[in-house]
């Protein structure tokens, strides 16, 4: 089976034997008898009883009561979706995995994208790590490459894994709050674990509330270990950028998104699939030689470190492209079963304690999860590599083995399966030697350093989104000592910062430095550096009423669709505006259906009468306002930009003396404007947003 490409995809061709279509079938039992009936159960007589003969209404209720399955612990809201990898320099000189060394192959993929703390059903949009796990089906085997976007995480050893999830979950008297970080359990856990600082400058960061999953990064965090044809190991970071650089929501946007459009990550990543505009992400590695373990300042094995990019530069060898959405949810994104274990050969691991925790909990999760030990046959778990083994039985065991023997050694099936030879996956031969202790190692004792680092690296408007976002959590912390205890953190990260957070949450400042900043910065980590260059999959709102200029309306939605932008024209009801010339437009969604946050941009075309209705429209002066606070591109030509005015936008001279910002509002009038309006705008919606702009007078 083909992709969309026209590539052979045996994954594809394997799951195609698998899909079940209810095209032109009958309605049968699951014996496959045909029904003459499934809306009225059998009865003695009209109005009787039901009968505990009728198999067909015990089969069909038995089914539904047994259709939920325990939602992952954590990392349980996700969506998912197929696609490839190309690689496209080998790394043959440090490993013999053969999807990372053979430039002419395409690896399918499966990859999970997922929110750590909610439930299955809480919404997208919350401030939290998100997953990016995904399943390289390789000729050799699956390889699981399960990260976050995120590089680093909040504890060094898995064994305060339970601890720390306790932590965040929402709280055990009364399940409050949802998929929240904001409240006590969490930041009492903060600030009795000085461990979690770096992560906590990652989670209070703009990273926390990705726009899209197409605009993120992804980290396989733990230092992982390359084996050559030589049994040659080299240290590995793993790194995912996407294509379409790295953007976040406004956090203000993020909670109302919550409420407006939950599935809001998951319908975009859908949505661009089934648009053909595919996600697509550059794989780079970090390598390191054995020889230089040592020579970083901190520990290669600790889970809070990054290495520097500009120490060690990521380097891009392939491509993964997201092409095809899954047809079922349950049967594939929430079957589907990650295991850090799932290595192939010329991959292995590293003592890392927090990896090493990992390597046990994703296969025993999955037993409880799937209900037992059968889960890789599951077809989306299924590997396209041959599975051959004398694993037998168990529940849902879907093969048959008719041999004679299940054992090794065996002379009955010919001593098959064989064991060992060429490419089979030997451990990494590793000299280990020690006494047995419970101890951190002294290596993995700075926790503030790269914390600080992170806050250096950082633009100034997303040191104020930090800011703000430890005095959102820390506000909704009702203990004070709580509140305390991290400010008191804080101080070892950065002064001005802890200052800064004290300030707005009720804690004396502290007064002095604890530790001195030690000016160092990594300029990679900032967003503010990421490309944004492209409109593609942005999401446009014009607004219209009876009377629009529909010759702007036309100019605007060709240029930004004819650069891959999604254009929807809004007005007060469904169905169609008159146009100012005569004839009409067709309106993509009712106002009400929609808001402003839901949009990357909005536009207003001109038309005397339309805009004159739009400004007496609350919903319309809203969309406008609040787009501007939330520092998105505004558009407006001729009579347009009254809306704009309406909304207290670009010509506002306020008594203090300030104007408005116009960054990012693209205003104009005549014909000229009109001319060279949609370049202006398609330049101002690629930059993503206008974070410096002033917006403390438009209120929204
Ligand atoms: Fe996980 N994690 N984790 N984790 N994790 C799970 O496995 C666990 C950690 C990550 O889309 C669970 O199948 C322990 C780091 C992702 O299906 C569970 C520790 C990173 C996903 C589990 C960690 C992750 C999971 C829950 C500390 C980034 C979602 C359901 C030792 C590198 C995968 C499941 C998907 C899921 C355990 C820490 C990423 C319970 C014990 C670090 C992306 O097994």
């Amino acid at each position: 089976m083909a992709d969309r490409a026209g590539r052979e995809d045996p994954k594809q061709e394997q799951m195609a034997g698998r899909r079940v279509s209810p095209e032109g079938t009958q309605l049968t039992t699951d014996q496959g008898l045909r029904v003459d009936d499934t809306d009225n159960s059998l009865s003695a007589g009209e109005r009787g009883p039901s009968l505990l003969e009728d198999f067909h209404l015990r089969e069909k209720i038995t089914h539904f009561d047994h259709e939920r399955i325990p939602e992952r612990v954590v990392h349980a809201r996700g969506s998912g979706a197929y696609g490839h990898f190309t690689l496209h320099e080998s790394l043959a000189e440090y490993t013999t995995a053969e999807f990372l060394t053979d430039t002419s192959l395409t690896t399918p993929v499966f990859v999970r994208f997922s929110t750590v703390a909610g439930s299955r059903g809480s919404a997208d949009t919350v401030r939290d790590v998100r997953g990016f796990a995904t399943k390289f089906y390789t000729r050799q085997g699956n390889f699981d490459l399960v990260g976050n976007n995120m590089p680093v995480f909040f504890i060094q050893d898995g064994i305060k894994f339970p601890d720390f999830v306790h932590a965040v979950k929402p709280e055990p008297m009364n399940e409050i709050p949802q998929a929240q970080s904001a409240h006590d359990t969490l930041w009492d856990f903060v600030q009795l674990q000085p461990e979690t600082m770096h992560m906590m400058m990652w989670v209070m960061s703009d990273r926390a509330i990705p726009r899209s999953y197409a605009m993120m990064q992804g980290f396989g965090v733990h230092t992982f270990r390359l084996v050559n044809a030589e049994g040659r190991g080299t240290f590995v970071k793993f790194h995912w950028k996407p294509k379409l650089g790295t953007h976040s929501l406004a956090w203000d946007e993020a909670q109302k998104i919550s409420g407006k459009d939950p599935d809001f990550n998951r319908r975009d990543l859908w949505d661009r699939i089934d648009d053909g505009d595919f996600p697509e992400y550059e794989f780079g590695v970090q390598l390191v030689a054995e020889e230089d373990e040592h020579r970083f300042g901190f520990d290669l094995l600790d889970a809070t470190k990054i290495i520097p990019e500009e120490e060690v530069p990521v380097r891009p060898v392939g491509t993964m492209v997201l092409d095809r959405n899954p047809e079922n949810f349950f049967a594939e994104t929430e079957q589907v079963a990650f295991h850090l274990g799932n290595v192939v050969p010329g991959i292995d691991f590293t003592n890392d304690p927090l990896l090493q925790g990992r390597l046990f909990s994703y296969l025993d999760t999955q037993l409880i999860r799937l209900g037992g030990p059968n889960f890789p046959q599951i077809p989306v778990n299924r590997p396209i590599a041959p599975v051959r083994n004398h694993h037998r039985d168990g529940y849902h065991q879907m093969d048959v083995h008719p041999a004679q023997a299940s054992y090794h050694k065996n002379s009955l099936s010919g001593g098959c399966p064989a064991v060992g030879g060429a490419g089979s996956f030997s451990h990494y031969q590793e000299r280990v030697d020690g006494n047995k202790i419970r101890k951190r190692s002294e290596s993995f004792a700075d926790h503030y350093s790269q914390a600080t680092l992170f806050w250096n690296s950082m633009a100034d408007w997303e040191k104020e989104h930090i800011v703000g976002a430890f005095r959102f959590e820390l506000g909704k912390c009702d203990h004070m000592h709580v509140r305390e205890g991290v400010v008191a953190h804080l101080n070892h990260v950065d002064h001005d910062l802890a200052v800064q957070v004290a300030e707005g949450i009720g804690v004396a400042p502290p007064e002095a430095a604890v530790t001195a900043n030690h000016g160092r910065s990594s300029p990679a980590l900032s967003q503010a550096d990421s490309p944004a260059d492209s409109v593609q999959g942005r999401k446009i709102a014009i607004l219209a009423a009876d009377g629009v200029d529909a010759g702007a309306v036309t100019a605007v939605a060709d240029a930004l669709t004819g650069a891959g932008a999604v254009c929807d024209v809004l007005a007060a009801k469904d169905g169609r505006v008159r146009a100012d010339g005569g004839g009409q437009v067709e309106v993509t969604r009712a106002m009400p259906t929609v808001a402003s946050v839901l949009y990357d941009a909005v536009f207003v075309p001109g038309g005397e009468e339309s805009v004159q209705t739009l400004a007496q429209d609350g919903d319309a002066v809203h969309f406008v306002a609040e787009a501007f606070v939330h520092c998105k591109a505004v558009g407006a030509l001729d009579a347009g930009i009254g809306l704009l005015e309406r909304a207290g936008i670009t010509t506002v001279e306020f008594a203090d003396g300030n104007v408005v910002s116009d960054d990012g509002v693209v205003t104009g009038e005549g014909p000229a404007a009109r001319e060279e309006l949609p370049a202006r705008l398609i330049e101002a919606v690629a930059a993503h947003r206008h974070w410096t702009r002033d917006k403390a007078h438009v209120p929204a």
